[in-house]
């Protein structure tokens, strides 16, 4: 049986991967995150800075699928009729367009419209999971607790948008649920560019608080050695 632990370098200290029970967990990688006139862009944010991460993570995912790992997808998005989005969350500030209402891609952040689907270069494959979530965080109101444990996941590794909402709040809640979290630096944005900074920071400090923060470069390569040493899955 091919060993399936590696050890990646990662801040605050290497980590000893297992991949056959480690999870890539992409989060709202949506057209209404990252696209020019999306709902993002409309809240005043500058875009560019979400799609960095585009090319690191498309080569991650690909490592990812070829070593077989497990693949989970996230959508943040509430139901046409908005009943599971509470008032704070509608009503908050004071931006020019709102969840629910009419954007330049179909109403904003509602499941089904254009907007809310994962943008092109990420889409999900057939065979991976797609976890619609209502929160900022993965684990509220969803199936994520429920998938991971039937696969027998212990380990994430977290990528997508942004750091310091979406990212931060599920690496909070799976690292209060056990699970070991590895925080992708290249592969998660923050429309502001400290905040990325500072939000890596606090994910690896005093020792690790709530996870470890590592650089594609040291997965792809842990992934990739995975794939060319591991028996094929016709040959077992
Ligand atoms: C936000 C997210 N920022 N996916 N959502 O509202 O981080």
């Amino acid at each position: 049986m091919a060993d399936t632990v590696t050890t990646i370098a990662a801040q605050p200290e290497p980590i000893a991967i297992d991949l056959a029970r480690t999870a890539l967990v992409i989060i709202d990688m949506q057209r209404d995150f990252l696209l020019p006139g999306g709902f993002g862009e409309t809240l005043g944010n500058d875009v560019a800075q979400l799609q960095r991460v585009v090319g690191p993570l498309a080569d991650l995912l690909a490592a990812a699928r070829a070593a077989d790992l497990m693949v989970i997808h996230t959508r943040e998005g509430h139901l046409p009729d908005l009943s599971d989005c509470p008032p704070a969350k509608l009503n908050r500030g004071a931006p020019s367009k709102r969840i629910g209402d009419p954007g330049a891609f179909g109403r904003i952040l509602i499941r089904g419209e254009y907007g809310h689907d994962i943008i092109d270069e990420l889409a999900p494959m057939a065979g991976e999971v797609v976890i619609d979530k209502p929160g900022k965080g993965a684990f509220y109101a969803t199936e994520l607790a429920a998938v991971l444990a039937e696969r027998g996941i212990t380990q994430l590794l977290v990528t997508g948008v942004t750091t310091e909402v979406c990212v931060h709040t599920t690496t909070r809640e799976a690292n209060d649920r056990g699970f070991e979290c590895v925080v992708v630096s290249d592969c998660v944005g923050s429309y502001f560019p400290e905040f990325q900074r500072v939000g890596l920071e606090m994910i690896a400090a005093q020792g690790g608080i709530f996870g470890w923060t590592a650089a594609s470069g040291e997965l792809i390569a842990a992934l990739t050695d995975h794939s060319a040493t591991a028996p094929s899955s016709a040959a077992s």
